[in-house]
Protein backbone atom coordinates (compact mmCIF):
# COMPACT_ATOMS: atom_id res chain seq x y z
CA UNK A 1 0.00 0.00 0.00
CA UNK A 2 1.42 3.28 -0.52
CA UNK A 3 0.70 6.34 1.46
CA UNK A 4 -0.18 9.71 -0.17
CA UNK A 5 1.04 12.96 1.41
CA UNK A 6 -1.44 13.29 3.79
CA UNK A 7 -1.29 10.37 5.55
CA UNK A 8 2.91 10.39 5.93
CA UNK A 9 2.10 13.57 7.89
CA UNK A 10 -0.86 12.14 10.06
CA UNK A 11 1.27 9.13 10.47
CA UNK A 12 4.23 11.04 11.93
CA UNK A 13 2.34 13.35 13.95
CA UNK A 14 0.63 10.19 15.29
CA UNK A 15 4.38 8.78 16.54
CA UNK A 16 5.40 12.30 17.48
CA UNK A 17 2.52 12.68 20.12
CA UNK A 18 2.98 9.21 21.29
CA UNK A 19 6.75 9.98 22.28
CA UNK A 20 5.54 13.10 24.10
CA UNK A 21 2.65 11.93 25.89
CA UNK A 22 5.10 8.87 27.23
CA UNK A 23 8.58 10.50 27.80
CA UNK A 24 9.80 7.47 28.93
CA UNK A 25 9.55 6.02 24.90
CA UNK A 26 11.82 8.77 24.12
CA UNK A 27 15.16 7.60 23.16
CA UNK A 28 16.39 10.79 25.45
CA UNK A 29 15.06 9.02 28.56
CA UNK A 30 16.13 5.52 28.29
CA UNK A 31 19.31 6.59 27.85
CA UNK A 32 19.98 5.13 24.15
CA UNK A 33 23.14 5.66 22.15
CA UNK A 34 23.20 8.08 19.87
CA UNK A 35 21.23 7.36 16.84
CA UNK A 36 18.72 5.37 15.77
CA UNK A 37 20.43 3.13 13.55
CA UNK A 38 23.05 2.35 16.76
CA UNK A 39 19.82 0.78 18.29
CA UNK A 40 18.67 -1.15 15.55
CA UNK A 41 21.98 -3.05 16.12
CA UNK A 42 21.45 -2.91 20.14
CA UNK A 43 19.01 -5.75 19.09
CA UNK A 44 21.58 -8.41 18.69
CA UNK A 45 22.35 -8.30 22.34
CA UNK A 46 19.55 -6.99 24.30
CA UNK A 47 17.46 -10.01 24.00
CA UNK A 48 13.56 -10.25 22.74
CA UNK A 49 12.31 -7.22 24.99
CA UNK A 50 15.26 -5.20 23.92
CA UNK A 51 14.81 -5.86 20.13
CA UNK A 52 10.81 -4.80 20.52
CA UNK A 53 11.95 -1.49 22.35
CA UNK A 54 14.68 -1.29 20.30
CA UNK A 55 12.64 -1.23 17.41
CA UNK A 56 10.15 1.06 18.42
CA UNK A 57 13.31 3.07 19.31
CA UNK A 58 14.76 3.29 15.95
CA UNK A 59 11.25 3.94 14.44
CA UNK A 60 10.72 7.12 17.18
CA UNK A 61 14.82 7.96 16.39
CA UNK A 62 13.56 7.44 12.71
CA UNK A 63 11.70 10.16 13.47
CA UNK A 64 12.92 12.82 15.87
CA UNK A 65 15.77 13.15 13.32
CA UNK A 66 13.32 13.91 10.60
CA UNK A 67 11.53 16.33 12.03
CA UNK A 68 15.01 17.77 13.92
CA UNK A 69 16.21 17.78 10.30
CA UNK A 70 13.29 19.69 8.88
CA UNK A 71 12.92 22.22 12.03
CA UNK A 72 15.83 22.38 13.57
CA UNK A 73 14.76 22.26 17.00
CA UNK A 74 17.26 19.95 19.31
CA UNK A 75 20.83 19.51 17.81
CA UNK A 76 20.63 19.54 14.43
CA UNK A 77 20.90 17.35 11.41
CA UNK A 78 24.82 18.56 10.36
CA UNK A 79 25.54 16.99 13.79
CA UNK A 80 23.94 13.85 13.62
CA UNK A 81 22.32 12.73 16.06
CA UNK A 82 19.70 13.95 18.82
CA UNK A 83 19.48 11.28 20.98
CA UNK A 84 21.69 11.70 24.37
CA UNK A 85 23.89 8.97 26.02
CA UNK A 86 23.01 8.62 29.54
CA UNK A 87 25.35 8.21 32.42
CA UNK A 88 23.35 7.29 34.54
CA UNK A 89 25.00 5.28 38.06
CA UNK A 90 27.99 5.16 36.09
CA UNK A 91 30.80 5.74 38.60
CA UNK A 92 34.17 7.13 38.55
CA UNK A 93 36.71 5.10 40.70
CA UNK A 94 40.43 6.47 41.26
CA UNK A 95 42.98 3.57 41.71
CA UNK A 96 46.77 4.07 42.14
CA UNK A 97 48.83 1.27 40.40
CA UNK A 98 51.91 0.53 42.93
CA UNK A 99 53.71 -2.22 41.20
CA UNK A 100 54.68 -2.72 37.79
CA UNK A 101 52.54 -5.70 38.03
CA UNK A 102 49.29 -3.97 39.06
CA UNK A 103 49.88 -1.23 36.53
CA UNK A 104 49.93 -4.19 33.73
CA UNK A 105 46.41 -5.84 35.30
CA UNK A 106 45.29 -2.18 35.09
CA UNK A 107 45.97 -2.21 31.56
CA UNK A 108 44.25 -5.76 31.37
CA UNK A 109 41.24 -4.46 32.72
CA UNK A 110 41.11 -1.62 29.96
CA UNK A 111 41.70 -4.52 27.34
CA UNK A 112 39.13 -6.87 28.57
CA UNK A 113 36.44 -4.83 29.62
CA UNK A 114 36.28 -1.99 27.22
CA UNK A 115 32.45 -2.11 26.89
CA UNK A 116 32.54 -0.86 30.18
CA UNK A 117 35.13 0.79 31.13
CA UNK A 118 36.96 4.10 29.89
CA UNK A 119 39.59 5.62 31.02
CA UNK A 120 39.65 9.52 31.81
CA UNK A 121 43.38 9.57 32.96
CA UNK A 122 45.91 6.99 31.22
CA UNK A 123 47.29 3.92 33.62
CA UNK A 124 50.64 5.10 35.22
CA UNK A 125 52.70 3.66 38.50
CA UNK A 126 52.21 5.21 41.48
CA UNK A 127 49.73 7.95 39.89
CA UNK A 128 46.39 7.73 40.05
CA UNK A 129 44.13 6.56 37.05
CA UNK A 130 40.33 7.73 36.78
CA UNK A 131 37.90 4.96 35.40
CA UNK A 132 34.62 5.45 34.89
CA UNK A 133 32.55 2.07 34.72
CA UNK A 134 29.03 1.10 33.54
CA UNK A 135 26.94 -0.14 36.75
CA UNK A 136 26.55 -3.46 35.66
CA UNK A 137 30.01 -3.38 35.84
CA UNK A 138 31.05 -1.64 38.96
CA UNK A 139 30.89 -4.95 41.44
CA UNK A 140 33.00 -6.81 39.16
CA UNK A 141 35.45 -4.32 38.82
CA UNK A 142 35.87 -3.30 42.46
CA UNK A 143 36.21 -6.99 43.20
CA UNK A 144 39.04 -7.11 40.30
CA UNK A 145 41.01 -4.12 41.83
CA UNK A 146 40.69 -5.69 45.15
CA UNK A 147 41.82 -9.31 44.31
CA UNK A 148 44.86 -7.86 43.21
CA UNK A 149 45.47 -4.91 45.99
CA UNK A 150 44.86 -2.00 44.01
CA UNK A 151 43.74 0.67 46.16
CA UNK A 152 40.54 2.70 44.63
CA UNK A 153 38.07 5.05 46.19
CA UNK A 154 35.06 6.33 44.29
CA UNK A 155 35.19 9.65 43.47
CA UNK A 156 31.86 10.05 41.67
CA UNK A 157 28.83 8.11 42.79
CA UNK A 158 26.48 8.98 39.78
CA UNK A 159 28.39 10.81 36.66
CA UNK A 160 25.10 11.95 35.02
CA UNK A 161 24.06 13.30 38.00
CA UNK A 162 27.09 15.32 37.83
CA UNK A 163 26.78 16.18 34.21
CA UNK A 164 23.03 17.22 35.11
CA UNK A 165 24.60 19.65 37.74
CA UNK A 166 27.29 21.51 35.84
CA UNK A 167 25.42 23.75 33.47
CA UNK A 168 22.99 26.33 34.94
CA UNK A 169 20.36 25.80 32.00
CA UNK A 170 19.30 29.46 30.23
CA UNK A 171 16.20 29.95 28.31
CA UNK A 172 15.90 31.45 24.72
CA UNK A 173 14.10 34.07 26.43
CA UNK A 174 17.17 34.82 28.72
CA UNK A 175 19.83 34.80 25.92
CA UNK A 176 17.47 37.41 23.95
CA UNK A 177 17.48 39.76 27.01
CA UNK A 178 20.83 39.58 27.97
CA UNK A 179 21.64 39.88 23.89
CA UNK A 180 19.38 43.13 24.43
CA UNK A 181 21.13 44.67 27.33
CA UNK A 182 24.86 43.56 26.63
CA UNK A 183 25.23 43.23 22.76
CA UNK A 184 26.04 39.29 22.97
CA UNK A 185 25.01 36.48 25.79
CA UNK A 186 28.37 35.55 27.49
CA UNK A 187 27.64 35.27 31.12
CA UNK A 188 30.97 33.33 31.86
CA UNK A 189 28.46 31.65 34.41
CA UNK A 190 27.86 28.86 32.24
CA UNK A 191 29.30 26.98 29.18
CA UNK A 192 27.80 28.20 26.67
CA UNK A 193 27.33 26.28 22.74
CA UNK A 194 29.72 27.77 19.90
CA UNK A 195 26.80 30.19 18.56
CA UNK A 196 26.64 32.35 21.54
CA UNK A 197 30.45 31.75 21.41
CA UNK A 198 30.66 33.26 17.64
CA UNK A 199 28.01 36.09 18.53
CA UNK A 200 30.41 36.95 21.30
CA UNK A 201 33.40 38.05 18.44
CA UNK A 202 31.37 39.65 16.32
CA UNK A 203 30.25 41.83 19.38
CA UNK A 204 33.66 42.60 20.07
CA UNK A 205 34.56 42.74 16.72
CA UNK A 206 32.14 45.19 15.82
CA UNK A 207 32.48 47.35 19.31
CA UNK A 208 35.78 47.64 19.40
CA UNK A 209 37.53 47.45 15.61
CA UNK A 210 40.30 48.89 16.31
CA UNK A 211 41.49 46.20 18.60
CA UNK A 212 39.86 43.14 17.86
CA UNK A 213 39.63 41.35 14.12
CA UNK A 214 38.87 37.68 13.60
CA UNK A 215 40.28 35.50 11.13
CA UNK A 216 38.19 32.37 9.56
CA UNK A 217 40.90 29.84 8.97
CA UNK A 218 38.77 27.33 7.68
CA UNK A 219 35.83 25.26 8.74
CA UNK A 220 35.06 21.71 10.75
CA UNK A 221 34.64 18.63 9.08
CA UNK A 222 30.82 19.40 9.69
CA UNK A 223 31.01 23.14 8.32
CA UNK A 224 31.50 25.20 11.21
CA UNK A 225 33.73 28.61 11.08
CA UNK A 226 37.30 27.71 12.58
CA UNK A 227 37.95 31.87 14.00
CA UNK A 228 41.02 32.76 14.89
CA UNK A 229 40.35 36.30 16.68
CA UNK A 230 43.35 38.78 16.52
CA UNK A 231 43.62 41.23 19.84
CA UNK A 232 46.41 44.09 18.53
CA UNK A 233 46.38 47.28 20.79
CA UNK A 234 47.91 50.60 19.05
CA UNK A 235 49.32 53.11 21.15
CA UNK A 236 49.54 56.30 19.79
CA UNK A 237 52.94 56.99 21.29
CA UNK A 238 54.96 54.34 21.15
CA UNK A 239 55.87 54.44 16.79
CA UNK A 240 57.90 50.93 18.06
CA UNK A 241 55.60 48.97 19.05
CA UNK A 242 53.20 50.29 16.54
CA UNK A 243 55.51 48.58 13.90
CA UNK A 244 54.13 44.34 12.96
CA UNK A 245 57.09 43.27 14.41
CA UNK A 246 55.39 43.01 18.07
CA UNK A 247 55.72 39.73 19.27
CA UNK A 248 52.78 37.53 19.08
CA UNK A 249 51.11 34.97 21.94
CA UNK A 250 48.90 31.79 20.47
CA UNK A 251 46.27 30.78 22.87
CA UNK A 252 43.68 27.86 21.89
CA UNK A 253 41.39 25.78 23.55
CA UNK A 254 38.65 23.04 22.97
CA UNK A 255 40.97 20.61 21.42
CA UNK A 256 38.87 18.09 23.07
CA UNK A 257 35.55 18.03 23.18
CA UNK A 258 34.33 17.35 26.47
CA UNK A 259 37.04 19.85 28.24
CA UNK A 260 34.47 22.35 28.18
CA UNK A 261 36.62 24.64 30.87
CA UNK A 262 39.27 25.43 28.16
CA UNK A 263 37.02 27.47 25.63
CA UNK A 264 35.55 29.40 28.60
CA UNK A 265 38.81 29.80 29.79
CA UNK A 266 40.57 31.06 25.92
CA UNK A 267 36.87 33.61 26.11
CA UNK A 268 37.82 34.92 29.31
CA UNK A 269 41.37 35.76 28.33
CA UNK A 270 39.68 37.62 25.53
CA UNK A 271 37.58 39.38 27.78
CA UNK A 272 40.23 40.45 29.83
CA UNK A 273 42.66 41.70 26.96
CA UNK A 274 39.67 43.68 25.33
CA UNK A 275 37.33 45.00 27.71
CA UNK A 276 39.57 45.44 30.28
CA UNK A 277 41.87 46.65 27.83
CA UNK A 278 42.77 49.77 29.87
CA UNK A 279 44.00 47.59 32.82
CA UNK A 280 46.15 45.41 30.71
CA UNK A 281 47.18 48.60 27.80
CA UNK A 282 50.81 47.00 28.31
CA UNK A 283 50.26 43.74 26.94
CA UNK A 284 47.55 44.40 24.64
CA UNK A 285 49.94 47.46 22.84
CA UNK A 286 52.82 45.60 23.15
CA UNK A 287 51.96 41.73 21.72
CA UNK A 288 49.98 40.65 18.89
CA UNK A 289 47.40 37.88 20.50
CA UNK A 290 45.84 35.21 18.58
CA UNK A 291 43.10 33.59 20.67
CA UNK A 292 41.15 30.39 19.38
CA UNK A 293 38.46 29.90 21.67
CA UNK A 294 37.73 26.39 19.64
CA UNK A 295 39.98 24.11 17.96
CA UNK A 296 37.45 21.49 17.86
CA UNK A 297 33.51 23.03 17.22
CA UNK A 298 32.22 19.54 15.90
CA UNK A 299 33.34 17.48 18.63
CA UNK A 300 32.19 20.26 21.61
CA UNK A 301 28.82 20.55 19.86
CA UNK A 302 28.12 16.82 20.01
CA UNK A 303 29.44 17.04 23.58
CA UNK A 304 26.37 19.40 24.19
CA UNK A 305 23.72 18.03 22.19
CA UNK A 306 24.77 14.00 22.26
CA UNK A 307 27.49 12.61 24.70
CA UNK A 308 29.05 14.91 26.98
CA UNK A 309 32.10 12.60 27.69
CA UNK A 310 32.68 13.07 23.44
CA UNK A 311 36.49 13.51 23.14
CA UNK A 312 37.44 13.66 19.97
CA UNK A 313 36.00 15.30 16.62
CA UNK A 314 33.18 14.27 14.44
CA UNK A 315 34.49 13.22 11.52
CA UNK A 316 33.19 10.09 9.98
CA UNK A 317 36.02 8.66 8.11
CA UNK A 318 34.55 8.30 4.73
CA UNK A 319 37.00 7.41 1.99
CA UNK A 320 38.17 10.31 0.05
CA UNK A 321 37.48 9.86 -4.24
CA UNK A 322 39.90 7.34 -5.27
CA UNK A 323 41.39 6.17 -1.63
CA UNK A 324 40.53 2.36 -0.97
CA UNK A 325 38.26 1.82 2.31
CA UNK A 326 41.55 -0.32 3.66
CA UNK A 327 43.21 2.89 3.75
CA UNK A 328 40.84 4.08 5.99
CA UNK A 329 40.39 1.23 7.58
CA UNK A 330 37.65 3.23 9.94
CA UNK A 331 34.55 1.45 9.14
CA UNK A 332 34.83 -0.46 12.42
CA UNK A 333 33.27 -0.64 15.64
CA UNK A 334 32.82 -1.68 18.87
CA UNK A 335 30.67 -3.53 21.38
CA UNK A 336 29.41 -0.47 23.92
CA UNK A 337 27.07 -0.70 27.11
CA UNK A 338 25.11 2.44 27.66
CA UNK A 339 22.01 2.86 30.17
CA UNK A 340 21.68 -0.84 30.32
CA UNK A 341 21.84 -1.82 26.83
CA UNK A 342 24.93 -3.40 24.53
CA UNK A 343 25.16 -2.44 21.14
CA UNK A 344 27.50 -1.71 18.32
CA UNK A 345 28.89 0.92 17.71
CA UNK A 346 30.52 2.71 14.66
CA UNK A 347 33.48 4.49 15.88
CA UNK A 348 33.75 7.95 14.41
CA UNK A 349 36.09 10.91 15.30
CA UNK A 350 40.32 11.44 15.26
CA UNK A 351 41.97 12.76 18.41
CA UNK A 352 43.18 16.24 17.24
CA UNK A 353 46.20 16.34 19.78
CA UNK A 354 47.32 13.04 17.78
CA UNK A 355 47.06 14.14 14.47
CA UNK A 356 49.46 16.71 14.19
CA UNK A 357 52.55 15.66 11.24
CA UNK A 358 55.30 15.48 13.80
CA UNK A 359 56.52 11.96 15.11
CA UNK A 360 52.96 11.25 13.81
CA UNK A 361 51.75 7.79 15.19
CA UNK A 362 53.92 6.70 17.19
CA UNK A 363 54.41 5.93 21.19
CA UNK A 364 50.79 7.18 22.77
CA UNK A 365 48.66 7.20 20.17
CA UNK A 366 46.24 4.93 18.42
CA UNK A 367 45.67 3.57 15.14
CA UNK A 368 42.28 1.94 16.14
CA UNK A 369 39.50 4.51 15.13
CA UNK A 370 37.60 3.36 18.45
CA UNK A 371 40.37 4.32 20.65
CA UNK A 372 39.92 7.85 22.27
CA UNK A 373 43.55 8.49 21.24
CA UNK A 374 43.17 7.47 17.56
CA UNK A 375 45.71 9.72 15.83
CA UNK A 376 43.82 9.11 12.31
CA UNK A 377 44.35 7.72 9.09
CA UNK A 378 47.11 9.64 8.27
CA UNK A 379 48.87 12.78 9.77
CA UNK A 380 46.69 16.13 9.22
CA UNK A 381 43.76 14.14 8.16
CA UNK A 382 41.41 16.77 9.96
CA UNK A 383 40.51 20.16 8.63
CA UNK A 384 41.03 21.74 12.22
CA UNK A 385 44.40 20.13 12.18
CA UNK A 386 45.33 21.31 8.96
CA UNK A 387 43.90 25.04 9.14
CA UNK A 388 45.83 25.69 12.32
CA UNK A 389 48.81 24.48 10.97
CA UNK A 390 48.55 26.85 8.07
CA UNK A 391 47.86 29.86 10.20
CA UNK A 392 51.10 29.28 12.40
CA UNK A 393 53.06 28.66 9.64
CA UNK A 394 52.47 32.25 8.26
CA UNK A 395 52.91 33.50 11.41
CA UNK A 396 55.63 31.19 12.72
CA UNK A 397 58.07 34.43 13.27
CA UNK A 398 56.30 36.75 15.31
CA UNK A 399 55.04 33.84 17.78
CA UNK A 400 56.98 33.63 20.82
CA UNK A 401 54.52 31.61 22.82
CA UNK A 402 51.89 29.16 22.03
CA UNK A 403 49.54 28.02 24.84
CA UNK A 404 47.03 25.41 24.43
CA UNK A 405 44.73 24.97 26.90
CA UNK A 406 42.80 21.49 28.17
CA UNK A 407 41.62 20.01 31.34
CA UNK A 408 41.86 18.25 34.12
CA UNK A 409 45.10 17.90 36.22
CA UNK A 410 46.18 21.56 36.88
CA UNK A 411 49.44 20.78 34.86
CA UNK A 412 51.83 23.66 33.00
CA UNK A 413 53.56 21.28 30.42
CA UNK A 414 56.68 21.15 28.32
CA UNK A 415 57.14 19.42 24.87
CA UNK A 416 57.62 16.81 24.40
CA UNK A 417 54.65 14.08 24.64
CA UNK A 418 56.52 12.12 21.78
CA UNK A 419 60.03 10.82 23.62
CA UNK A 420 61.88 11.41 26.89
CA UNK A 421 63.95 13.60 25.38
CA UNK A 422 64.79 16.80 27.21
CA UNK A 423 64.46 19.94 24.96
CA UNK A 424 68.15 21.73 23.98
CA UNK A 425 66.05 25.00 25.76
CA UNK A 426 64.61 23.16 28.56
CA UNK A 427 65.40 25.12 30.88
CA UNK A 428 63.87 28.46 29.54
CA UNK A 429 61.20 26.78 29.12
CA UNK A 430 60.95 25.89 32.58
CA UNK A 431 62.02 29.37 33.81
CA UNK A 432 59.05 31.13 31.81
CA UNK A 433 56.63 28.24 32.82
CA UNK A 434 57.32 29.27 36.36
CA UNK A 435 56.54 32.62 36.09
CA UNK A 436 53.24 31.36 35.21
CA UNK A 437 52.59 29.21 37.70
CA UNK A 438 54.01 31.58 40.56
CA UNK A 439 51.61 34.05 39.05
CA UNK A 440 48.40 31.65 39.22
CA UNK A 441 49.39 30.66 43.15
CA UNK A 442 49.36 33.86 43.75
CA UNK A 443 46.30 35.18 42.48
CA UNK A 444 44.07 31.55 43.73
CA UNK A 445 46.55 30.03 45.69
CA UNK A 446 46.40 26.64 43.30
CA UNK A 447 49.54 24.75 42.68
CA UNK A 448 50.20 23.69 38.68
CA UNK A 449 52.85 21.02 38.39
CA UNK A 450 55.19 22.10 36.61
CA UNK A 451 57.31 19.71 34.20
CA UNK A 452 57.88 18.06 30.75
CA UNK A 453 54.56 16.42 29.19
CA UNK A 454 55.81 12.46 28.97
CA UNK A 455 57.43 13.29 32.42
CA UNK A 456 54.80 14.54 34.01
CA UNK A 457 52.03 12.40 32.36
CA UNK A 458 52.56 9.62 29.66
CA UNK A 459 53.84 9.55 26.10
CA UNK A 460 51.62 10.89 23.62
CA UNK A 461 52.97 12.07 19.92
CA UNK A 462 50.96 13.41 16.87
CA UNK A 463 50.45 16.54 19.86
CA UNK A 464 49.63 20.45 19.02
CA UNK A 465 52.92 21.24 21.08
CA UNK A 466 55.03 18.85 19.61
CA UNK A 467 54.49 20.08 16.50
CA UNK A 468 54.50 24.20 17.40
CA UNK A 469 57.92 23.29 18.97
CA UNK A 470 59.82 20.71 16.88
CA UNK A 471 58.47 22.31 13.12
CA UNK A 472 56.93 26.08 13.80
CA UNK A 473 59.76 26.43 16.04
CA UNK A 474 57.88 28.46 18.51
CA UNK A 475 60.14 28.72 21.20
CA UNK A 476 57.99 29.20 24.37
CA UNK A 477 55.44 26.51 23.73
CA UNK A 478 52.85 24.47 26.62
CA UNK A 479 49.93 22.69 26.87
CA UNK A 480 48.00 23.37 30.16
CA UNK A 481 45.60 21.10 31.76
CA UNK A 482 43.16 23.58 33.63
CA UNK A 483 41.46 22.57 36.62
CA UNK A 484 41.02 20.33 38.42
CA UNK A 485 42.67 17.49 39.86
CA UNK A 486 39.46 15.23 39.69
CA UNK A 487 36.82 15.87 42.02
CA UNK A 488 34.74 17.03 39.26
CA UNK A 489 36.98 16.05 36.82
CA UNK A 490 35.46 17.23 32.99
CA UNK A 491 31.93 18.58 34.59
CA UNK A 492 33.72 21.30 36.57
CA UNK A 493 30.72 23.18 37.80
CA UNK A 494 30.26 26.47 36.11
CA UNK A 495 30.90 28.52 38.91
CA UNK A 496 34.45 27.24 38.46
CA UNK A 497 34.61 29.02 35.36
CA UNK A 498 35.66 32.66 36.73
CA UNK A 499 38.26 31.72 38.83
CA UNK A 500 39.77 29.50 36.35
CA UNK A 501 39.77 31.92 33.90
CA UNK A 502 41.43 34.59 36.80
CA UNK A 503 44.45 32.21 37.41
CA UNK A 504 45.20 31.09 33.40
CA UNK A 505 44.69 35.06 33.14
CA UNK A 506 47.39 35.66 35.43
CA UNK A 507 49.64 33.32 33.61
CA UNK A 508 49.33 33.90 30.37
CA UNK A 509 49.81 37.52 31.48
CA UNK A 510 52.45 37.14 33.89
CA UNK A 511 54.25 35.17 30.30
CA UNK A 512 53.59 38.33 28.36
CA UNK A 513 55.16 41.01 30.75
CA UNK A 514 58.33 38.29 31.13
CA UNK A 515 58.23 37.95 27.10
CA UNK A 516 58.17 42.19 26.75
CA UNK A 517 60.84 42.24 29.52
CA UNK A 518 63.34 39.98 27.77
CA UNK A 519 62.88 41.32 24.31
CA UNK A 520 63.55 44.46 25.77
CA UNK A 521 67.16 42.96 26.52
CA UNK A 522 69.53 43.22 23.22
CA UNK A 523 71.00 39.57 23.67
CA UNK A 524 68.04 37.50 24.27
CA UNK A 525 67.03 35.46 21.08
CA UNK A 526 64.13 34.30 21.45
CA UNK A 527 63.41 31.89 18.37
CA UNK A 528 66.09 29.80 16.62
CA UNK A 529 64.27 31.19 12.99
CA UNK A 530 64.63 34.92 14.09
O1 LIG B 1 46.75 13.63 26.04
C1 LIG B 1 46.62 14.80 25.68
O2 LIG B 1 46.36 15.11 24.52
C2 LIG B 1 46.73 15.91 26.73
N1 LIG B 1 46.05 15.53 27.93
S1 LIG B 1 44.41 15.42 27.95
O3 LIG B 1 44.03 14.82 29.21
N2 LIG B 1 43.80 16.88 27.93
O4 LIG B 1 43.97 14.69 26.82
C3 LIG B 1 48.19 16.16 27.06
C4 LIG B 1 49.03 16.56 25.89
C5 LIG B 1 50.44 16.88 26.28
N3 LIG B 1 51.23 17.12 25.14
C6 LIG B 1 51.76 16.11 24.42
N4 LIG B 1 51.72 14.91 24.84
N5 LIG B 1 52.32 16.41 23.27
ZN1 LIG C 1 42.74 17.52 26.35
Amino acid sequence: MRYGKKQRIIVLVTVLLTVSVHPHLSSGETGSPAGGWRATDASVAAGPRGQMNNVFQSIVDYFRLGINALFGREGNALLGGTSRVKYTNYQLLRATARTDAQLQEIKELKQEMSTDVSFWTPAKKNASTDIMVAPEAVEEVKAFLKKRDIPYEVVILDVQQMISLQNPKMSKEQREVLRGQMGHSMTFKRYHRYEDMLNYIDYLAATYPQLVQYVNIGKSTNGLPLKVVKISGNSSSTAAEKKSDKPAIWVDGGTHAREWISPAAVLYILKQLVENYKVNKRIVEGVDWYLMPLVNPDGYEYSHTTDRLWRKTRSKGEEEEGEEEEVYGRKEGKWRRRGGRVFWEKCEGVDLNRNWDFHWGERGSSDDPCDETYAGPKAFSEPETRSIAEFLMVNRDKLKVFISLHSYAQMWLLPWGYTRAILDDHDDLMEMGRVAVDAIQKVSGNNYDLGGATSLLYHSSGGADDWAKGIADIKYTYTVELRDTGSYGFMLPASQIIPTGKEIFAGVKAIAKSLLTKLKQPNIEPNKNN
